[in-house]
């Protein structure tokens, strides 16, 4: 009972910060974001009859610890829907998301291994049920189920029924490109799951942010639709800033920049000045990404990769859905 699975990473344009729920993985506000072509993981999962226990092989090497434990877990729930609570699996993942890039694998893992998983299992589950699956894995995978931009709906019920990503334009609707800014490979000092939580937790800054975010979820989307450029990339700038202003304002306050995040950030809005339309986007870490479009890349590679500090500059295009090799 063998299956593989590849699903890409992806970039929150309108963040998910903040779970009202923990071991569901329910989030506090909705979130969209944009399928990258270039990160993701292929992950072959084999279900056995006889086999003991699970095991995990990440890049060729086994995996314990927190990392295994949340693959079993997660692994438990598909067991569980179908049926199957006899069974192990072998699983192996290839990561082809440098992780020095600061872009989640964990959303690219949880939906592989959702897609493998279930396929391997012999569950039929249509894409909406497998986002809501995957949601459980880890909250921005939900949205790696679909090609180019998609939004995970926060949904309201309490057993998460109605948490789960849409799609909201395919990849071939708008070929706008990512520029991944890798500045520090350093383990960052505060997970994102530590990070959201002491911010819903403390920071009196956060009701502004969920009051915040269905104005700029509407205006995205109708932005996306239209192809607006500098529309989608100031909405999406701006809720990037107001995310990690949050993190400012907890107790005890933290902040996932650094002073090459500054020095990146300022760059962009110097090329904006200068006409060329670019927009930055930072997750919970310092590296920085940056949305432009195909025509200015040459351009804004050559000016990225100048900064003193920038070690790489990865570029992406909009990438697809899961598929099964
Ligand atoms: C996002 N981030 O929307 C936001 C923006 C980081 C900043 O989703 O606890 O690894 O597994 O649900 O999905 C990172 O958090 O967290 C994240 P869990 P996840 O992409």
């Amino acid at each position: 009972m063998k299956a593989t699975a590849k699903a890409h990473t992806n970039i929150a344009l309108i963040k998910y910060w903040g779970k009202r729920d923990e071991s569901l993985i329910l989030p506090t506000n909705s979130s969209l974001s944009l399928t990258l072509d270039g990160f993701y993981t292929t992950t072959t999962v084999d279900f056995q009859e006889g086999l003991m226990q699970d095991r995990f092989l990440l890049d060729d090497q086994p995996v314990e610890g927190d990392a295994y434990h949340r693959v079993t877990q997660f692994l438990n729930l598909i067991r569980r829907l179908a049926g199957r609570e006899d069974l192990y699996a072998n699983v192996r993942s290839i990561n082809a998301v440098p992780t020095a890039a600061g872009l989640a694998s964990s959303a690219s893992g949880f939906a592989a291994l959702a897609a493998a998983g279930t396929k391997a299992i012999g569950l039929e589950l249509n894409d909406q049920e497998l986002s809501r699956l995957t949601r459980q894995g880890s909250g921005s995978a939900s949205r790696s189920i679909y090609g180019g931009f998609s939004e995970w709906q926060m949904g309201s019920e309490e057993d998460g029924s109605d948490s789960f990503a849409v799609p909201i334009a395919s990849a071939e609707h708008w070929d706008v490109r990512v520029a991944a800014v890798v500045l520090s490979s350093r383990v960052k000092k505060v997970s994102s799951r530590a990070g959201m939580k002491r911010t819903v937790e403390t920071s009196p800054f956060y009701p502004g942010w969920i009051d915040s975010i269905s104005k700029d979820l509407k205006e995205i989307k109708a932005a996306i639709h239209t192809k607006d450029f500098e529309k989608t990339g100031q909405i999406a700038e701006a809720n990037c800033l107001k995310m990690h202003a949050t993190t400012l304002a907890a107790d005890p306050p933290f902040t996932y920049w650094n002073d090459l995040t500054m020095r990146v950030m300022q760059t962009v809005q110097e090329m904006r000045a200068n006409g060329i339309p670019v927009y930055f986007t930072i997750d919970a870490g310092p590296n920085v990404k940056v949305l432009y479009l195909p025509e200015h890349e040459k351009s804004v590679e050559k000016t990225l990769r100048e900064i003193p500090g920038v070690t790489d500059v990865i570029l992406s295009k909009p990438g697809q859905g899961i598929s099964y090799l």
